[in-house]
């Protein structure tokens, strides 16, 4: 039985809805205008705002890049008075500055609009209980699954992160039936309730999201934690999550189009693709206020989808494959971890956890995969341990098209992750 949180918005299709979201984009321009940046960007490029008059004019708008954003630290991209401004998230980047988001009072109730759609489309409503297990801090992911869960009326337990046995305690305890948290510290979590030899036999659904996941490890999270796996996008630049979530199909995720203008390009070139094709996720968002941005490259890889979903609700992309900067270039072969990862998954021998380096050795791409054994389909025999590391080696070549190094390593030795995984360690210096 299809739920709706807002039947009309979620399945408004065809002309009713371009004509919503041309009367947003509008709106969007003219909240641009008190920005700086845009005001030099669109004049720059020769647009007035009055010059887009249909959605394809939005082609002509030059794109904005999470640079932009670090240049405009810590304020530039803020369209209201900051007193105006009811709440603030930063998102780590990797060096310098993070990238400042801003959320009016109406930002902060159309987000939990988003999230309450979410919850009430995988089944979730008043009398579930939900125990959100990521960072309450500048992550989106905490406050925003919180308050969203509070608007569709469901019991909240803002547990955060750390603490694993306690976690598990709390899920068994309070009769948990939804988790929120990163697909790696499921995994984690998983392992911890099978050391402990605890059921949890009241959670049923699982909501997991903030970093690439392969359908592998979905059906590993399933099985050992007795749920239903859900995948959850979004990124702080478009409010966090909220943008996109599966629904029971699970085939692809329904990015609220009410709220979220969606192109794909070419990430090399720019040029927009079609449905069905692979390339880069490029959002506007409609009805920000704080923060509105145009044309946003996210650098995520996805594709639109174009089968009709039987849920009845619009338009879907595909699962995230990895992002356009994480891609790793191996000796001239496009590598995504979640790959690795979907290879890994499959072999019974090997545990969940690896970590994947990369080097340059006498000007040569190496890549590295440390893998923990699995302690129930491994003899602890010298001769099995090769025969594993033949096998992995073979499966990633089958796959990645790719010679790799397999190291495995005992059980238990790998770094377990909280929040988002950092499997990849790339040692190459670049020139
Ligand atoms: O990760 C927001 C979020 C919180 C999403 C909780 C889902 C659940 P940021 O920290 O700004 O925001 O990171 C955003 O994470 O551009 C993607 O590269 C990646 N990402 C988020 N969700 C997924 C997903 C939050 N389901 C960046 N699959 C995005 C793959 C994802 N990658």
């Amino acid at each position: 039985m299809a739920m709706f949180w807002n039947e009309k918005i979620e399945t408004l299709k065809g002309k009713d809805l371009e004509r919503l979201q041309l009367k947003r984009l509008k709106l969007t321009l003219s909240r641009v205008e008190s920005v700086g940046f845009y005001r030099q960007q669109l004049k720059q490029a020769g647009i007035r705002t009055g010059d887009i008059k249909t959605l394809d004019d939005i082609r002509k708008i030059p794109f904005t890049r999470k640079q932009d954003l670090r240049n405009g630290y810590p304020f530039g991209f803020i369209a209201v008075p900051l007193s105006k401004v009811a709440r603030i998230h930063t998102t780590s980047g990797t060096t310098g500055k993070p990238t400042v988001v801003g959320y009016t009072r109406g930002d902060l109730e159309s987000w939990a609009e988003l999230i309450a759609r979410n919850l009430t489309m995988v089944g979730l409503r008043e009398g579930d209980i939900f125990q959100n297990m990521v960072n309450y801090g500048m992550f989106t992911g905490g406050l925003g699954f919180h308050y969203g869960a509070e608007k569709a009326g469901i019991t909240v337990i803002p547990s955060a992160t750390g603490n694993t046995r306690r976690q598990i305690e709390m899920i068994r305890d309070f009769g948990v039936t939804a988790v929120h948290c990163t697909p790696s510290y499921a995994l984690h979590l998983a392992e911890v309730a099978e050391d402990l030899g605890v059921d949890l036999p009241t959670l049923r659904i699982g909501m997991f999201g903030a970093e690439p996941w392969s359908d592998a490890m979905r059906g590993e999270l399933e099985a050992r934690l007795g749920i239903t796996a859900y995948d959850s996008y979004g990124l702080s630049e478009l409010y966090g999550p909220g943008v996109a979530f599966e629904c029971h199909e699970r085939d692809g995720l329904h990015i609220w189009h009410d709220s979220y203008l969606v192109e794909i390009i070419d990430p090399a070139t720019g040029e927009v693709l079609g449905p069905e094709e692979q390339g880069e996720l490029v959002v506007t968002p409609l009805v920000k206020e704080a923060m509105p941005l145009l044309r946003y490259r996210t650098g995520d890889i996805t594709m639109l989808l174009s089968d009709e979903c039987p849920c009845g609700r619009a338009e879907k992309i595909a699962r995230i494959t990895g992002r356009s900067d994480d891609m790793l270039v191996i000796r001239g072969i496009n590598v995504f971890p979640s790959q690795i990862e979907h290879v890994l998954l499959r072999i019974p021998e090997v545990g969940n956890q690896f970590m994947v380096y990369v080097d340059r050795i006498n000007h040569l791409d190496e890549m590295t995969i440390e893998v923990e054994t699995n302690r129930a389909h491994f003899s602890g025999e010298l001769s099995d341990l090769s025969r594993i590391q033949k096998k992995v080696v073979k499966e990633l070549r089958d796959t990645l098209e790719l010679r790799t190094s397999v190291k495995l390593v005992e059980p238990g030795s790998l770094p377990r992750f909280e929040g988002k995984a950092k499997r990849v360690i790339d040692r190459r210096e670049t020139i």
